[in-house]
């Protein structure tokens, strides 16, 4: 039976959820016409004042804000309360130029906490579960935000951070930990660790994980489930947003949950800016009509998705988002041809390697190189040149036919591209240096 932390709201009727996204956005964009002069300022150059936003369908009205405006206003420039009344901040693990920082009041916390204890219920949570925090802890969201979430729903939380793999085993064997939570790459790297222990699915108490911060495959996830016997749930979200439980994948499996209540999200042409239908495939894009100290106004998340409202199994009636297929500034433009890491990454997979791979691109005399660094798994491993050759033929061949490139493939040994705790770095672009 399908268990909610929220039923009345998860499950409300299309019209209630119009009706309180209509309400909380006009009240929104009062108090960040208010309390915000940045985003004050966009709304008067476009011409929009707070009276002409009466509903959602003036949304489109509102000017986007984009990662650029969050540098511009770095830090203070766009928080909407006294700072006096914040009590927390968070940070992206953002590598280029300021960080993005994020602010907190007590209230939007709470809300944070409850859209994580959402994800955990619909994952099969309970008070009954011991839930294992493997999320980096500190200006990182995931440790704090899962964290809270635990608490809310009265999990025996067990709040490890990210690494120290052998500790980490250790108390999923110890305490009978039920659930992980942790990034897709790490669970891979869990799962791979446990199996060469000579762990088995039946010996590893788990029975749910809830991986996020990072695009991963329908592969990926049949490999964790299998090695762990565990059912893995996708959960997204970003920093600007609160963080992780922003949208959460229920029983149905066939996308993830937008906390609507919360997050208004629309889809739009990256290029254009123009708004596209659902089931498009477009940039998305978020307002948050509750968060008080950072009220986020038509953020541009750079996140490449669809939409979809068909009804769910699960009985929640909030729209649901695809597993985001790139960032858009993740796409990698070599030789002219759009190609996102989650392609190459597909190949690999149908072709029985795991996500163990490394990405170089680099130019030589004014021409783009692509060499796919990819880990032969311990079964496949052999140091016979004819066999390794061709192997790597055929990876040359299906990423040719996905990509409409060539790559050069170097398969190398197992465990030898170097495992990170957090979110997998899969792309060296030196053509930047
Ligand atoms: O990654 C928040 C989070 C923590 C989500 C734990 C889920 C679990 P940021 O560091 O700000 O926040 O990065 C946000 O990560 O715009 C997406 O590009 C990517 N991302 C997050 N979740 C997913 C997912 C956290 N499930 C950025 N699938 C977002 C694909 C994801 N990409």
């Amino acid at each position: 039976m399908e268990r909610y932390f929220q039923q009345e709201i998860e499950c409300a009727s299309r019209e209630e959820i119009v009706a309180i996204q209509n309400k909380k956005l006009v009240e929104q964009v009062k108090h960040v016409w208010d309390n915000v002069p940045y985003y004050r300022k966009k709304m008067e150059e476009k011409g929009v004042k707070p009276e002409d936003i009466k509903s959602i369908d003036d949304l489109h009205k509102l000017p986007f804000l984009s990662k650029a405006d969050l540098r511009d206003a770095y830090p203070y420039g766009l928080v909407g309360v006294p700072l006096k009344d914040c009590v927390r901040i968070q940070s992206t693990s953002g590598t280029t130029g300021k960080r993005v920082v994020a602010f907190y009041t007590q209230a939007d916390i709470d809300l944070w906490e409850e859209c994580c204890a959402r994800a955990i219920v619909a994952a099969g949570g309970t008070n009954e579960d011991v839930c294992q925090v493997s999320y980096g802890y500190g200006l990182f969201t995931g440790g704090p935000g899962l964290n809270g979430g635990s608490h809310k729903v009265g999990c025996l939380t067990v709040p490890t951070s990210s690494g120290n793999t052998e500790r980490q085993i250790m108390f999923i064997q110890d305490l009978s930990t039920t659930i992980l939570c942790c990034t897709p790459s790490y669970a891979a790297y869990l799962g791979e660790t446990m199996k060469e222990m000579g762990l088995t699915p039946e010996q590893i108490p788990l029975k749910a994980g809830i991986f996020g911060a990072e695009a991963w495959s329908e592969e990926m996830r049949h490999n964790i489930e299998e090695t762990m016997g565990i059912k893995a749930y996708d959960i997204y979200g970003l920093t600007e947003l609160s963080g992780p439980g922003v949208a959460f994948e229920c029983s149905a499996q066939t996308g993830m949950h937008i906390n609507e209540d919360h997050f208004i999200a629309e889809i739009i042409n990256p290029e254009t800016e123009e708004v596209l239908p659902d089931g498009e495939w477009g940039e998305l894009v978020f307002t948050a009509v509750d968060k008080k100290a950072f009220p986020m106004m038509r953020y541009r998340t750079r996140d490449i998705c669809k939409l979809s409202r068909e009804k769910c199994s699960c009985g929640r009636t909030h729209v649901k988002m695809e597993k985001p297929r790139g960032r858009s500034d993740d796409m990698l433009i070599i030789r002219g041809v759009n190609v996102f890491p989650s392609q190459i990454e597909t190949v690999l997979l149908e072709h029985g390697y795991q996500a163990n791979y490394q990405i170089i691109v680099g130019r030589v005399n004014n021409t783009d190189t692509l060499d796919v660094h990819v880990e032969m798994t311990p079964e496949m491993f052999t140091d016979n040149v004819g066999e390794i050759t061709k192997r790597q033929n055929e990876l040359v061949a299906g990423l040719k036919s996905m990509l409409g490139l060539k790559a050069k493939v170097t398969l190398v040994a197992p465990k030898s591209i170097t495992r990170s705790e957090g979110k997998a770095v899969r792309v060296i672009d030196n053509r930047k240096i």
